[in-house]
């Protein structure tokens, strides 16, 4: 959702019509402004605007190659653009459509009609927002679901690849669940996945990692841009944690308390395309390793 003002980069070579849009739509949104197509892709990739209004006739790059850039970015792909151009040929439209814009808008137009487009494409921001929220939660634990990670992942892989930086995985399964179901019921089993889940989030603090259910009783954190050791401090910290919960387990074999097994993997960093399946096989078979050899410990 957005909670503050909408931010709406409007990329312009003309100073004054900067300021009409800006009279127009200062009042609803947080504006921001580029007047060549370099700066319009340098705000836009810093700054994640949740709207572009895009002139087309620029003195460098185009409106057009502007719009494709920024819809070959992964980071910049879902900003919806809508031209707002003195160009009023039906090519240019269909060119700016078909390169992704949600809307094309001539100059000079009525202010307006301006205000209640921005203002559609804001809504839709806000309600997309709000269903792809609802579809990468847990309904359970409320943090991030499988289908999210899958996602995140595979996004992750790429940047590392490309970026020669690597990542960590870290598989983390609650020791003896089974038994502890058995033993306190379904409902408070459910509890302590909540708490569980809610310490992990709080436990791998960096905003660009991602703590998600993995399935059942088990979860998993990504950590982009961190290196083995990272990994395996990260992995202790959090082990610690939720041994510290202290959360009552009589029929654990460990303390009598809630525990977690970790498995640790890191890409590689070197930039070499790696199977994104096989780090994550390799993380199981680490997790594996850390059941066989007691529970409540770390295997990388
Ligand atoms: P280990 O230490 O080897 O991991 O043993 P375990 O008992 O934790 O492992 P096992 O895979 O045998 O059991 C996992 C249990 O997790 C079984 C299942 O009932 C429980 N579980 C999975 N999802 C949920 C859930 O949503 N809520 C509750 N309460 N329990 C769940
Ligand atoms: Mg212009
Ligand atoms: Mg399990
Ligand atoms: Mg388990």
């Amino acid at each position: 959702m957005i909670e503050e003002k909408a931010t709406i980069l409007v990329v312009d070579d003309e100073a004054m019509n900067i300021q009409i849009i800006n009279n127009a739509l200062s009042k609803d949104y947080h504006i921001l402004a580029a007047i060549s197509g370099e700066e319009a892709l340098r705000v836009a990739r810093r700054t994640k605007p949740d709207l572009i209004l895009l002139d087309i006739v620029l003195p460098d790059i185009s409106g057009h190659e502007v719009c494709r850039a920024l819809k070959n970015d992964i980071e910049t792909k879902h900003i919806p653009i809508i031209f707002v151009t003195s160009q009023n040929r039906t090519e240019d439209e269909l060119k700016g459509l078909e390169l992704g814009a949600v809307d094309y808008f001539r100059k000079p137009f009525v202010v307006p009609l301006l205000q209640v487009r921005v203002r559609n494409q804001i809504d839709l921001v806000v309600k997309t927002r709000a269903l792809e929220k609802m579809a990468w939660v847990d309904g359970l634990t409320g943090i991030s679901n499988r289908r999210h990670f899958d996602k995140k992942y595979e996004d992750a892989c790429k940047y590392a690849q490309r970026n020669k930086r690597s990542i960590c995985l870290l598989l983390i399964d609650i020791d003896y669940f089974k038994q502890y179901n058995d033993h306190y019921g379904h409902a408070k089993g459910d509890l302590v996945l909540r708490e569980v889940a809610h310490e992990l989030e709080a436990g791998a603090a960096r905003p660009l990692d991602l703590v998600a259910r993995y399935g059942g009783e088990e979860f998993v954190i990504l950590l982009t841009d961190s290196s083995e050791t990272e990994g395996a401090l990260v992995a202790e910290k959090v082990r610690e944690q939720i041994e510290m919960l202290a959360i009552p387990h009589e029929k654990s074999l460990i303390h009598q308390v809630v525990t977690v097994s970790i498995g640790v993997t890191t890409s590689p960093a070197d930039g070499v395309k790696f199977d994104h399946d096989m780090l994550l096989n390799t993380a199981d078979e680490c997790l594996y390793e850390a059941k066989a050899s007691g529970r409540n410990t770390i295997v990388s």
